[in-house]
C-alpha cells in the first residue's frame, strides 16, 4: 500500500503583523513595528502550496486562528463593546493588543507534533497540539488548533487527538518544530527524533543563558508517551544551548530530516556523536545519510539569517529529493554556494527550489515553519477532510478569497480599528465553509 507524506500549510490570517513578540527570534525582534502586508503574505503561502501540489505532492491547508482574540482581551480586564476593548488595549497595553492580533498560527510546524500510524502501538496517526507556553501570543493558540486538526482529521478510526500538555514552562512544547522522523519509505516503521532545549525539572543540566529554550525534555517525553511510541523508535537529543543563544529558537532552524536523510549544522546538537550513533543504531541496517554542514562553510549566523535548515526536504513522486528553500538562501553567498554544491554530492537531495516567503521570513518563519507534515497511508489519506486538500480549484478559490478579504498593509495603529474585527470574522466565516470545517471559531459558537 502506498504511503505518502502530506504537508499541511498554515494559511496566513488576515491580521498578519509585525510586533516583535518573540524574544530569542531575531527576525521577529528586528522587524518589530514594520508595516506588514497580509494579502501578499497569504498569497506567498498559497503560491508555495500550489507549487508543491503541481510537483505531485499531497498538499493540505490548515485554517488560521480567530484574531483578534477578544475573549483573551476581556479576560485581561479590557471591557465594553469590541471597539472599546480595542481602544482601551491600544492605549493602555499596545503589546498585549498586538499579541491578541498575531497571525502566528500560520507557522503550523508549531501547531502540533504528529506521529504516523506505522510507529504507534495502536496503529493510529497521533496529534498533540503544542502548548506554546513560552510566548504569550502563541499560548492562546492550542485550543482552537486542536479543533481545526480534529475537523481536518476527523475519522476516529484512523486519527487520535490528544489535549495539549499542561500549560507550564516546565512542559514547554513547540510541536513538530522540534521533531523529525527518519524512515526508509513513509509506511515503514521509523525513528522519531525529539530535540529539546533544556530540562524542565533539572536545573543542573546545560541550558542557554541569553535566550529561552522553548522545548523541554519532559514535554518531548510526554508527547512520545501519548503517541504510544517506544524506546526503540525514539531518540531524545539536546539542542546545543550556544546556538539557541545565537537565535536558533527551534531545532528546525538548524536541522531537518526526511526519510533516510538528516541535514543539520555541525553545531546543532549538544552531543552530536552520541545522538547520531543512537539514531543509526535504532534506524537499523539500512542506508542513512547524515549531511552535516560545517561551520567553516556556513556560520550559524548565516544559517539563522538565510534559514538554510528551515527548508523542506521533499521526496518527489519519482523518488528524488528536493529542497524547498526561501529566496534568502539564494541571496546569501555562503549558503547559496553550499546548496549549489549539495545537489552534486551524491546524496538523495538533487534539486533546490527557491520560494519568496518574505512576509513570513520577516517574523522568523521559513518554508518549513509554514508546514505540518503528516505521513499517511492511502486509507488514511482518503479519510482526511477532502475540502482541506489543495487542488487547482481550491487554489483558485482561496486566492479569490484572499483578494476579496485581505488588506495589503497593516501597522500597529490599524489594530485599534474595529472594522478589522468585522472584516476578519467575515473572512474566517467564509473560510470555514470553503474548507468544510464547521464552527471551529469562538465567534461561531
Ligand atoms: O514562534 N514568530 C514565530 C515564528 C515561528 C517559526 N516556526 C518554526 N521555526 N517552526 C515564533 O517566534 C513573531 C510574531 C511577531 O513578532 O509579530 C512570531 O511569533
Amino acid at each position: 500500500m502506498k504511503h505518502i507524506e502530506a504537508n499541511f500549510d498554515g494559511l496566513v490570517g488576515p491580521t498578519h503583523n509585525y510586533a516583535g513578540l518573540s524574544f530569542g527570534n531575531v527576525a521577529s525582534q528586528n522587524n518589530a513595528n514594520a508595516h506588514s502586508n497580509p494579502k501578499s503574505a497569504a498569497l506567498q503561502g498559497l503560491a508555495k502550496m500550489k507549487a508543491l501540489h503541481d510537483m505531485g505532492m499531497t498538499q493540505g491547508v490548515l485554517a488560521p486562528q480567530q484574531r483578534p482574540d477578544l475573549d483573551t482581551l476581556r479576560r485581561l480586564g479590557f471591557a465594553g463593546t469590541d471597539a472599546q476593548v480595542l481602544d482601551k488595549a491600544y492605549r493602555e497595553a499596545p503589546a498585549i493588543l498586538s499579541a491578541a492580533y498575531s497571525a502566528s498560527s500560520m507557522w503550523t510546524a508549531n501547531a502540533a507534533t504528529v506521529s504516523p500510524s506505522a510507529d504507534s502501538a495502536d496503529g493510529k496517526v497521533h496529534f498533540t497540539p503544542a502548548n506554546l507556553v513560552n510566548k504569550f501570543h502563541r499560548s492562546i493558540e492550542p485550543e482552537v488548533t486542536g479543533r481545526i486538526l480534529q475537523a481536518t482529521f476527523a475519522d476516529a478510526a484512523h486519527f487520535a487527538h490528544h489535549r495539549h500538555l499542561p500549560e507550564h514552562d516546565q512542559f514547554g512544547d513547540e510541536g513538530a518544530a522540534n521533531h523529525t522522523r527518519l524512515c526508509q519509505q513513509y509506511g515503514d516503521a521509523g525513528v522519531q527524533l525529539f530535540v529539546y532545549g533544556r530540562y524542565g525539572f533539572d536545573a543542573s543540566q546545560p541550558a542557554p543563558k541569553r535566550y529561552p529554550a522553548r522545548q523541554t525534555r519532559e514535554a518531548s517525553e510526554a508527547v512520545a508517551r501519548l503517541h504510544r511510541l517506544n524506546e526503540a523508535n525514539t531518540v531524545f537529543i539536546q539542542q546545543n544551548p550556544e546556538v539557541i543563544d545565537q537565535g536558533v529558537f527551534h531545532n528546525d532552524v538548524i536541522a531537518v530530516g526526511n526519510q533516510n536523510v538528516l541535514f543539520y549544522h555541525q553545531q546543532a546538537f549538544l552531543d552530536t556523536e552520541q545522538a547520531l550513533a543512537e539514531t543509526r543504531r535504532k534506524f537499523g541496517d539500512h542506508p542513512l545519510h547524515f549531511i552535516e554542514v560545517p561551520t567553516a562553510e556556513v556560520a550559524v549566523q548565516d544559517a539563522v539569517k538565510s534559514y538554510l535548515f528551515n527548508t523542506q526536504i521533499l521526496t518527489l513522486p519519482g523518488g528524488e529529493m528536493a529542497i524547498i528553500a526561501p529566496t534568502e538562501c539564494q541571496e546569501n553567498p555562503a549558503v547559496h554556494a553550499y546548496l549549489e554544491k549539495l545537489v552534486t554530492l551524491g546524496t538523495p537531495i538533487t534539486q533546490v527550489h527557491y520560494f519568496d516567503v518574505k512576509q513570513s521570513m520577516q517574523n522568523g518563519g521559513g518554508p518549513a515553519c509554514l508546514r505540518l507534515r503528516v505521513a499517511l497511508s492511502a486509507q488514511e489519506k482518503a479519510a482526511v477532510n477532502p475540502n482541506t486538500l489543495m487542488s487547482d480549484a481550491k487554489y483558485a478559490e482561496l486566492t479569490a478569497w484572499v483578494e476579496k478579504h485581505y488588506r495589503d498593509r497593516l501597522s500597529a495603529e490599524d489594530l485599534r480599528d474595529p472594522q478589522l474585527v468585522v472584516e476578519s470574522h467575515q473572512a474566517l466565516d467564509e473560510l470555514t465553509h470553503l474548507l468544510g470545517l464547521g464552527s471551529v471559531y469562538p465567534f461561531q459558537r
